[in-house]
């Protein structure tokens, strides 16, 4: 078989860049290990940077979007019980942030995918790369115990943080920057109405919580929790009674309970590795980066590097220029970076260190302490949070 582009992984990443490209004319095949019930079982992101919800539009994939998600025009930090208010559309001349489930971008990405005939190849096993420094790349996989092979021009590695794109690049090339945080997030989905109209990033002595939503009667709650938790040490009962003592007074008191439908415990790390591109491969997505949930940035991040890598491939086969092509790497690490240090940042400032006694601690207050009190401090943390320009 013979294609223009190879895409492998099918999260937001690669769906929405086949999407993409196929709108242009431009021919791929998508690669995804797992089955379409599996990718879209995953309960990911919630919250839509203003760049992402303008992507999916302008690829067809944005109607149930402007149907069902909240736009949202700021949210709330507490610090030990004292809310504060961070006003996005004052601070950044009217711009917003959309709540809208990443569970739900990826069943809209998979249902145009469906609706357009794209190429899509679900359970498809060991895939492999192959002659990424030449101009004629090749992927082999495994499907139904048959082994296939693709020529094509290009290969996009949108396979995430374990898959195998990022490692067909040679060691003595690729850099990797990481630092990994001791703590993780459990994080559950209750069918219970959100106990706030907009979200509320909660600094506690006991550790962070944050308290979110997908829609009015569908609640996403997270509590900072040691490495060494299980979920099974977690029952419904002891998370609320936690997350109740790391909220405001009025937010405790009015808090809905319910079953959790969903409980899971998810490592924070933050995670670049250079360059983004070998070759003829091309990384996009948590494939080349991840970031610390706290700055609701990993999901708007693949959005950008597919804005960058989308742009790149069209003006390729528009006419022939490798340019952007060439500096795709460059481009998309810049805004990488920057997000980067605004996840850091927030997950610093929030979050409970247990080696911060004394000054780390004291660090932490005087954070909050300017922030609340500097206009100038806001604008900056909003006008990361609502998203950098592309
Ligand atoms: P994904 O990891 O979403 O998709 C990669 C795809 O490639 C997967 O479907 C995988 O099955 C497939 N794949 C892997 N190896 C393959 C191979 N060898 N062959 C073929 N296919 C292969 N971001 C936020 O902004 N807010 C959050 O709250 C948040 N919570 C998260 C919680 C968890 C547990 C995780 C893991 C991530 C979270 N993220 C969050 C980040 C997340 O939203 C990612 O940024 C987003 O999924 C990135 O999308 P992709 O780059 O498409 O990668
Ligand atoms: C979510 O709703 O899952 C969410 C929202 C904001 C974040 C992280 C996760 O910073």
């Amino acid at each position: 078989m013979r294609t223009q582009v190879v895409i492998v992984g099918g999260g937001p990443s690669g769906l929405l860049l086949s999407q993409i490209l196929n709108l242009r004319g431009i021919e791929s095949v998508l690669l995804e290990r797992q089955s379409e019930a599996h990718v879209l079982g995953r309960i990911r992101a919630g919250v839509l940077e203003q760049g992402l919800v303008d992507m999916l539009r302008a690829a067809d994939v944005g109607e149930r979007m402007d149907k069902e998600g909240i736009v949202h025009h700021g949210f709330d930090i507490s610090c030990n019980g004292e809310r504060h208010h961070i006003n996005l559309s004052e601070l950044t001349d009217g711009k917003s942030v959309m709540i809208y489930g990443q569970t739900e971008v990826t069943h809209d990405l998979y249902d145009a995918r469906c609706k357009m005939n794209g190429n899509v190849i679900n359970e498809a096993k060991n895939v492999a790369l192959f002659d990424l420094e030449t101009d004629h790349p090749s992927v082999i996989y495994e499907k139904d115990g048959k082994s296939h092979k693709i020529e094509c021009d290009f290969v996009a590695g949108c396979d995430g943080f374990h898959g195998v794109s990022r490692g067909s690049i040679p060691t003595n090339i690729l850099r990797e920057y990481e630092k990994v945080y001791p703590f993780g997030w459990l994080g559950i989905l209750s069918e219970t109405p959100p106990v706030s109209d907009e979200l509320i990033y909660n600094q506690h002595d006991h550790g962070f919580a944050l308290c979110s939503m997908r829609n009015a009667n569908l609640s996403r709650y997270y509590i900072q929790c040691s490495l060494e938790d299980k979920v099974e040490d977690w029952s419904d009962e002891r998370f609320w009674e936690e997350l109740k003592t790391r909220l405001p007074e009025d937010a405790a008191k009015s808090l809905v309970t319910g079953p959790s439908i969903e409980k899971s415990i998810a490592p924070l790390r933050s995670f670049v590795s250079e360059p983004m591109s070998y070759g003829r491969l091309f990384l996009a997505g948590d494939a080349a980066h991840i970031v610390p949930p706290t700055g609701a940035k990993g999901l708007n991040l693949a959005a950008s590097d597919i804005h960058y890598l989308s742009s790149a491939l069209i003006e390729f086969y528009s006419n022939g220029n490798e340019r952007s092509l060439k500096i795709y790497s460059e481009t998309a690490l810049k805004r990488v970076w920057k997000a980067m240090r605004f996840s850091w940042s927030m997950t610093m400032m929030l979050h409970k260190f247990p080696e911060n006694e004394g000054f780390g601690d004291r660090m932490q207050r005087t954070e909050l302490e300017y922030l609340f009190s500097s206009k100038a401090a806001q604008t900056s943390l909003a006008e990361n949070y609502v998203g950098l320009p592309y």
